[in-house]
Order: C-alpha cells, then structure tokens, then sequence
C-alpha cells in the first residue's frame, strides 16, 4: 500500500474516449484492468470526469462552418475543436462499464462551464479558473499524485503539468495511459512532461 500523501488520479476513463465513442482514443479501454489495480495500491484515489453541456464551445458542432480538429481562438488562447463528446448525463459520459468507480473516494468534474474547456484536472484551459481538486488532494496532506488515463496527450498531459506547477512530484504511468496523437501530439507531451520534471515509468 502507498503512503496517505499520494494519490492516484484516474483521467476520463469515460465512453467517449473507449474504442466507440465519440472520440475515441485508440486501445482507451485496454488501460482498464491495470488502472483498478492501481487503484488497490493508493489510499487516496480520484476520478476526473469530462462534463460538458451540449452547447460546448470545444464542439466543431457549436461553431458555425467549422468541422472537428480545427483550431480557433478563444478570449484564453487555442482551442482545438472536437466531435461533441462527453455530454452530461449521456452514455458517452458515463465511466467505462467495467472502471471500479467505487474505490475512488472524490470525483473531479471538468469542462462543465459552456465558455472554457477544461484539459487538466487542476485549472481550466485559462489556468486561471480552479477546479476543487488542489484543495481537496492539500487538505488530506498529499504531496505526490500518480497519474494514469486518457487521453495522454491532452488531460493526462495538462493535469501532470498543472499538479507540477502546484508544487507536487508528479509520476505519470505512460503503459496506464492511451494517446489521442495530433499531429505528433503524444511526442510533444513526453518532451512537455520531462520538462517539468514529471517523472514517467512505464
Ligand atoms: C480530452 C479532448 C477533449 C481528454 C477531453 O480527456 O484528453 N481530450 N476533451
Ligand atoms: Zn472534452
């Protein structure tokens, strides 16, 4: 058993981002049986959980003319623009079928705020905008996250950089993510995260 100052964090392992859904993230549901695994390792476990009214403005479908993977500004800097996905309280929403929802203890919400998309864990895309998690993970003494899930090139990659800028060690299991890979996006990230100090194990 790991020590109660490091928490596990399980990213978006939700339809939507398992083979089928609407953006799905290839071999997203292979990662399943080591994440409740690990899941069993921590005191401390968290689940975050993509969560967007329909009206998103991360949705191509939103924006007039525009189509999925375009890139737009936004008052907060680049957005890229996704199929409509992760909609609340929809099928695609809801975690994988066979994720062991029961041994987290905190559900990290995101996205939810129709104007800014929510990448990391932490804050939303203006880095500005906290979530409760900081609060949440300082207040039970947690120094250390471990971070595991989808996509790792996106909400894997912002959370570990956010939890790295808020002063925690920070370990990501690359064999316990699954990329999205835009445009040489998977790379980028690993360069991102030895950068700041993040540590990867396999
Ligand atoms: C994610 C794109 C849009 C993710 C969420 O979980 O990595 N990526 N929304
Ligand atoms: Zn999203």
């Amino acid at each position: 058993m790991r020590p109660a100052n490091e928490a596990l964090i399980v990213v978006d392992v939700q339809n939507d981002f398992c083979p089928g859904g609407a953006l799905a993230v290839p071999g997203g549901d292979e990662i399943v049986p080591r994440v409740n695994a690990l899941m069993d390792e921590f005191q401390v476990v968290v689940l975050t959980q993509d969560w967007h009214p329909a009206n998103h403005s991360s949705f191509a479908s939103n924006h007039e003319g525009k189509k999925p993977y375009e890139v737009i500004d936004m008052p907060y800097g680049a957005q890229i623009l996704w199929p409509d996905h992760c909609v609340q309280d929809t099928y695609g929403a809801a975690f994988h079928r066979d994720l062991a929802v029961g041994k987290a203890q905190f559900v990290v919400r995101k996205g939810f705020r129709p104007e800014i998309d929510s990448y990391s864990a932490f804050f939303e895309n203006d880095h500005e905008t906290e979530t409760e998690l900081d609060t949440w993970l300082s207040a039970r003494g947690v120094d250390h996250v471990t971070i595991a899930g989808l996509a790792w090139d996106f909400c894997v990659q912002y959370s570990a950089l956010d939890a790295a800028k808020l002063g925690y060690a920070v370990t990501v299991l690359e064999g316990a993510c699954r990329a999205i890979d835009l445009d040489g996006s998977s790379e980028d990230a690993r360069a991102a995260l030895l950068d700041a100090n993040v540590v990867l194990e396999p």
